[in-house]
């Protein structure tokens, strides 16, 4: 007799990827020393290639990590009954399992706060006056970042004045920007019924803001998909091993729009961890909803032969964003935006 193993029904609704392996370690992640000289040409060419890169020599104190960390952890450990006062995320609070609207499910609990201008908003309140005092100095800390990689980015290419994209995202009171923290339980369940399996943490997508900045703790669990340039328009899912000194830096899709396609959003998910709990804190820069996202002016002007075309259709980023919380986590949300 056969007996087919079946999910328990705790993850039911989750979809099913092959446990990681050790060879599925990307051993080539990008890294740039944002201190170093030629930091704005390696930030481009890892941005062009793989669409993220790991960045060292940041300058974000460990104190400032750990004390937006600690309180993650101290209030994913609180009773349920605690954690879903705050919930449920629509979008913003605390969320169980599902993912935005549309029925996406994913093995983690995560908090989404919006923030206005430089700090936390009081429109989507933090769980406890510990934990946003210890978000508002990450997002500040992450403001800098972004800054300074969206310069060097505007640097590299050619793009004047250097904060034509870092203004959009953190100059402006009215951008949207967000901060995401992430919780994902051990997850045994599968371990002796089906040991290649494991569940979807986080499921593929794409950013659609221009740049998020991810910090993680030490387990492993993020994969990215590398991009081939095959007709078939294959990928390789590889895993990112974690470093919790570093963040990564993740192009959106509207980053590849401002670019003309350049810079390439990258396809993103993440595995669940067999034993231990992974805790991920992701700052998301997106500008004002009325920003128009189209191709930077000085990029479409150089080519010899003529003018180089847009893309994409235009769009603003409110449309954009609308159409986001319409679709399906996986969908390819820039695809009814590409000119033939
Ligand atoms: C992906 C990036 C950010 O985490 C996020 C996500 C948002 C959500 O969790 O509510 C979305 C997803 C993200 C894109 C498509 C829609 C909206 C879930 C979903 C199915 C906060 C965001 O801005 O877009």
């Amino acid at each position: 007799m056969v007996v087919l193993a079946k999910p328990p029904a705790a993850l039911e609704q989750i979809s099913l990827v092959r446990s990681p392996s050790v060879g599925d370690n990307f051993t080539g992640v990008p890294v740039v020393d944002l201190a170093a000289p030629g930091a704005a040409r390696d930030v481009i060419r890892a941005c062009e290639r793989f669409g993220f890169l790991k960045v060292v020599s940041h300058g974000v104190g460990e104190g400032v990590v750990g004390r937006l960390e600690a309180e993650a952890v101290r209030f994913f450990a609180s009773p349920q009954a605690v954690k879903d006062a705050h919930g449920p995320a629509s979008p913003f609070g605390y969320g169980n399992k599902r993912i935005g609207r549309n029925g996406d499910m994913g093995w983690l609990e995560y908090l989404l706060l919006a923030i206005d201008g430089e700090s936390l908003s009081r429109a989507s309140p933090a769980p406890s006056s510990s934990l946003r005092d210890a978000a508002n100095e990450y997002v500040g800390a992450m403001r800098r970042m972004a800054r300074t990689v969206l310069e060097m980015v505007a640097e590299g290419l050619g793009v004047t004045p250097r904060g034509a994209l870092a203004d959009m995202v953190v100059a402006d009171a009215a951008s949207d920007q967000l901060l995401r923290l992430n919780h994902y339980p051990p997850c045994p369940l599968l371990q002796n019924l089906m040991p290649n399996c494991s569940p979807t943490g986080f499921g593929e997508h794409t950013d659609p803001q221009l740049i998020s900045i991810l910090h993680s703790n030490s387990t492993s669990g993020l994969q990215v998909a590398l991009h081939h340039d095959d007709a078939a328009g294959d990928h390789q899912w590889v895993t990112v091993p974690p470093d919790p000194t570093s963040f990564l830096v993740i192009v959106g899709d509207s980053l590849q729009v401002m670019t003309n396609g350049r810079l390439r959003s990258v396809r993103h998910r993440v595995v669940a961890n067999k034993l231990k709990s992974r805790v991920s804190m992701i700052y998301f820069g997106g500008p004002p909803l009325e920003q128009r996202i189209a191709p930077l002016r000085q990029l479409l002007a150089g080519g010899g032969d003529g003018e180089e075309q847009s893309r994409y259709e235009e769009f603003t980023w409110g449309e954009y964003k609308k159409a986001a919380y319409l679709s399906r986590l996986g969908d390819n949300r820039l695809a009814p935006f590409h000119r033939q």
